[in-house]
């Protein structure tokens, strides 16, 4: 099990990533040119994501991506969380 490090240690460690209301979760909206840059987006994540075993909760309309990160087994975020959030970061334009 990855260790719990928790929402606000986490956001101190990235950049454009906020604690979630009421959850243990962070979140961004990432936002592209359009659709096509957003879901291009989307499917790199999908596939990294898969080889962690670690899965975001998102929601897409257009060209924006809104990203929630948390550890359902851990109940509250995980070092995966941080390096799910850095790989995003990077990929993102
Ligand atoms: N994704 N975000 C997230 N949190 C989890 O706890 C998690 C996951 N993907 C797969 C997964 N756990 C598996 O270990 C099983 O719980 C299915």
């Amino acid at each position: 099990m990855a260790e719990k490090i928790g929402a606000a240690k986490a956001v101190a460690e990235l950049q454009g990533w906020a604690v979630v209301d009421g959850r243990d979760a962070i979140r961004k909206v990432f936002q592209f040119a359009d659709f096509n840059e957003a879901f291009g987006f989307m499917t790199r994540v999908a596939l990294r994501a898969d080889q962690m075993d670690h899965h975001p909760e998102w929601f897409n309309v257009y060209n924006k991506v809104d990203v929630l990160l948390s550890t359902h087994d851990a109940g509250g975020v995980t070092t995966l969380d941080l390096e799910l959030a850095r790989f995003m970061d990077t990929i993102a334009p």
